[in-house]
């Protein structure tokens, strides 16, 4: 039988919530390998966590279609040929820990480096179904809509998002039904979610029951309201939520693995070791570190081939005299994108995006 959670008993797992449920995991232990299993798959729920029954499991697209569609999962997996993705997700609030500690972020999940883990997912193309429906020239947007239950400001309602039609058309955007060659686990989203690789986590909805073409972006809360992102200034007392942007893209970010703040090392040779992450499209061309505040880098070893839509993995090995060091970490992608320096740019009060250069202190004896 599937648990409950993939997560159940592992310690290197941390439940910041139990409902909803909201379990992290450690940089560290997602370092191990290239691929996460999914027991080591941080899990970011919003509600409830939905026990779906594949005999009453049924998946509707319409809207803006030709013609409407009705599939059970059987007839999804017998219609449509199976496409997999190695792809990365990543929550909007990956790194918030490092924001609230600027000025503090009230109602969220405080996040460290804990929600990025990268999966081989295997589905359907969104694509294929979206032409066997035939789109209206008028639907600009897919919206999606999943099973769980979320009651908020006297409502209950499923969570929900949307996409462009341009980025539903593109070949990895898909509705996975496996994960890493297993079924998905309930967690992650049981029978079928949608993947969106290069997009935040909130735009990949578990428990995936509708799909509609319209106009307009979705209308639900998790796309009108939250998800978006305000300047720096803009604080929760005086936040238009009508002004702020949909997140969609993700920035280019990296990630320092193999040492917490505080730890105390040996002198000589030290070896770090991280991930990085390129924005929508692109490739990881290069990471950085700095020991000395910024005034000298050294470049990184890419060690597992940089492809799109996936993590890639880095390494480094530094000389270190005893003392204490900030050590610092920036990524550059194929498009010369480089992550910000300052966490004071990019603070915002919902603390979304967060891809400053990462700042560990370490000491050495
Ligand atoms: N889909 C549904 N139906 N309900 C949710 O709460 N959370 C979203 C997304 N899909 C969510 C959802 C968010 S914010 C993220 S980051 C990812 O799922 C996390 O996926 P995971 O729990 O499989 O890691
Ligand atoms: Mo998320």
């Amino acid at each position: 039988a599937l648990k409950a959670t993939s997560a159940e008993g592992n310690a290197e797992m941390r439940v910041h919530q139990d409902y909803p449920l909201n379990v992290g995991a450690s940089a560290h232990s997602v370092r191990q390998k290239f691929i996460t299993e999914q027991k080591n798959f941080y899990i970011r729920n919003h509600g409830s966590l939905p026990t779906v029954d594949v005999q009453h499991y049924r998946l509707t697209v319409g809207g803006l279609v030709q013609t409407s569609l009705e599939l059970t999962l059987d007839e999804l997996r017998a219609a449509f040929s199976s496409v997999t993705v190695t792809a990365t997700l990543q929550c909007a609030g990956h790194r918030r820990d490092e924001l609230a500690a600027i000025r503090a972020i009230p109602g969220e999940v405080i996040w460290s480096a804990e929600t990025a883990g990268t999966a081989t997912w295997k589905g359907v193309a969104l694509r294929d179904l979206l032409q066997a429906a035939g789109l209206k020239k008028s639907a600009r947007h897919v919206a999606f809509l999943g099973l769980d239950e979320i009651s908020k400001d006297g409502e209950r309602f499923g969570f929900g998002g949307s996409i462009p039609v341009e980025k539903a058309l593109s070949s990895e955007v898909l509705l996975a039904y496996e994960m890493n060659g297993e079924p998905l686990a309930p967690a992650h989203g049981f029978p079928v979610r949608v993947v969106v690789p290069g997009y935040i986590g909130a735009r990949s909805v578990k428990w995936l029951a509708n799909i509609t073409l319209q106009e307009e972006p979705s209308s639900n809360y998790y796309q009108a309201r939250a998800y978006k992102l305000f300047p720096p200034h803009i604080r929760a007392e005086t936040a238009d939520w009508q002004q702020g942007q949909m997140l969609g893209p993700l920035p280019i970010n990296s990630v320092i693995c193999s040492l917490q703040p505080g730890a105390v090392c040996q002198a000589g040779q030290l070896a770090i070791q991280g991930y990085a992450i390129a924005g929508e499209d692109q490739r990881i061309e290069r990471v950085e570190l700095s020991l000395d505040a910024g005034a000298s880098w050294l470049e990184a070893t890419l060690t597992e081939q940089a492809r799109r839509w996936a993590w890639s993995f880095w390494e480094a090995s530094v000389q270190v005299q005893p003392g204490t060091y900030q050590l610092m970490v920036r990524a550059w992608d194929t498009a010369g994108h480089v992550q910000p320096e300052n966490l004071e740019s990019i603070w915002n009060w919902k603390g979304y995006l967060n891809n400053a250069w990462q700042r560990v202190t370490i000491s050495i004896e």
